[in-house]
């Protein structure tokens, strides 16, 4: 294959997971529940009833992943860390064998020579701390510090570079504001204390990384926002959006202060949840890398109703994917231009921490092919045009439980038969397979 996307020398290729979506093993070796496990449990709740038990089994079949990964010839594995298998009620004990998975694991790979990127918090919190408010409880920010202080102690020697959040906005707005996730709350505005939370977790675990002389990144779910039309009243809501979605979780930590979300009626405060000294501290460890999980733009219009300051409008006239979702890859090169010209200096470099789409194909997966390689022409195009993007890990490895969509959306460059477990590559995997060989082979010569 050539390398027709001529990305920089040292341009790292990986893939992406996370634990509650691969691992399954549930109740296994001493880890307490999640919210996940609880949420998946409600009738309804989940597609299909499906529930997290078994998933991929992972935990269990690590090497073979990992063998699968090393065929790729992967850089990079970004996988989360359940919090619940550390500490199974979140706060106090340490579950030995939970953190003796995840060393094997490290090991595995480092064997295989690829490198950890663990994130430390991919949505399944432990129930034990649900059960005193979750993120909507500011305790839970030190609790996450402690935790990431106890991971970081025990894989901090083989693993240089660490996420701390995946998509805070997600987590919020899915699992707090419209009950979709779990812990399935709908409390619309009064979600954004869960935001201002996770930012201060990941300023006070930033900092327990960071003095143990470890790389900290974020992963947000970032999208281009597109306004209707140019309608004064559809600019004013896209503006009002594109603060909710992305600049809520990147002017904290870029610049030091959250973005006017006067359109909602929510004061700088956020609902009385900042306090003096929150802000420099969400800021003070500088990131060494953001995570961008880019999928598509999205269209915004004035609203509809007086709810909220925007409505979601429809993109029309491109490919959907399986899920529905409009595919667009320039939207990557312009969320990454506008974050280049937005941020300037203060933008770290990037490292796109998740891409990729769910397709009804089995093994004949064009379709994500076809994905991959558009997003990757207009990655390209973000560093011909001065962005400093170091990397590119597609979600996913492979099939796996897709949060409220149980098994229902192939996400896999690797097909999985859930009765049997049985993992079957992809012609997704062959060709990215050949394209990191051909990446290598040419800054090689
Ligand atoms: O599966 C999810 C992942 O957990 C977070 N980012 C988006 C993916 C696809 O929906």
């Amino acid at each position: 294959m050539p390398d027709r996307f001529d990305l920089p020398a040292g341009f790292r290729w990986g893939v992406s997971t996370a634990s509650f979506q691969i691992e399954g093993a549930t109740e296994e070796d001493g880890r307490g529940a999640s919210i996940w496990d609880v949420f998946a449990a409600r009738p309804g709740a989940v597609r299909d009833g499906h529930t997290g038990a078994v998933a991929c089994d992972h935990y269990h079949r690590y090497p073979e992943d990992i063998a699968l990964m090393q065929g790729l010839g992967l850089d990079g594995y970004r996988f989360s860390i359940a919090w619940p298998r550390v500490q199974p009620t979140g706060a106090g004990a340490v579950n030995p064998a939970g953190l003796a998975f995840y060393d094997r694991l490290v090991d595995a790979l480092l064997a295989a020579g690829i490198t950890p990127l663990p994130t430390l918090f991919h949505w399944d919190l432990p129930q034990g701390l649900e059960d005193r408010g979750g993120w909507l409880n500011r305790d839970t920010a030190h609790r996450f510090a402690e935790y990431a202080a106890v991971v970081a102690d025990r894989l901090g020697d083989r693993v240089p570079a660490w996420i701390t959040l995946n998509e805070p906005f997600v987590h919020m707005v899915y699992g707090y504001a419209l009950g979709i996730h779990a812990p399935g709350r709908t409390l619309m505005l009064d979600a954004l204390p869960a935001a201002h939370h996770q930012l201060l977790g990941h300023g006070l675990a930033a900092a327990a990384l960071s003095e143990r002389g470890l790389a900290v990144m974020i992963a947000n779910n970032l999208t281009p926002v597109w306004s209707a039309s140019s309608s004064d009243a559809d600019l004013a809501a896209a503006q009002a959006y594109d603060a909710l979605h992305n600049r809520l979780f990147t002017d904290p930590l870029l610049l030091g202060r959250y973005p006017d979300l006067s359109a909602y009626g929510v004061g700088p405060d956020l609902g009385g949840a900042v306090r003096p000294g929150d802000l420099e501290l969400i800021a003070a460890t500088p990131l060494d890398g953001l995570g961008v999980n880019y999928y598509n733009p999205t269209r915004i219009a004035a609203p509809t109703d007086p709810g909220l300051p925007f409505t979601e409008a429809p993109i029309e006239g491109v490919p959907r994917t399986a899920f529905d979702w409009p595919v667009v890859p320039d939207g990557l090169r312009e969320l990454l231009t506008t974050f280049h010209t937005r941020y300037g200096t203060a933008l770290p470099p990037v490292t796109i921490t998740e891409n990729g789409c769910s397709t009804t194909a089995t093994l004949d997966d064009q379709p994500r092919i076809d994905y991959l390689a558009g997003h990757l022409d207009a990655l390209a195009a973000a560093v011909a045009d001065g962005v400093d993007v170091r990397g590119y890990y597609t979600w996913s490895l492979m099939d796996n439980l897709e949060w409220a969509e149980g098994l229902t959306q192939r996400f896999g460059l690797v097909h999985v038969d859930f009765t049997t477990q049985r993992r079957t590559p992809k012609a997704s995997f062959a060709w990215y397979r050949q394209l990191i060989a051909a990446h290598r082979a040419r800054h090689a010569r």
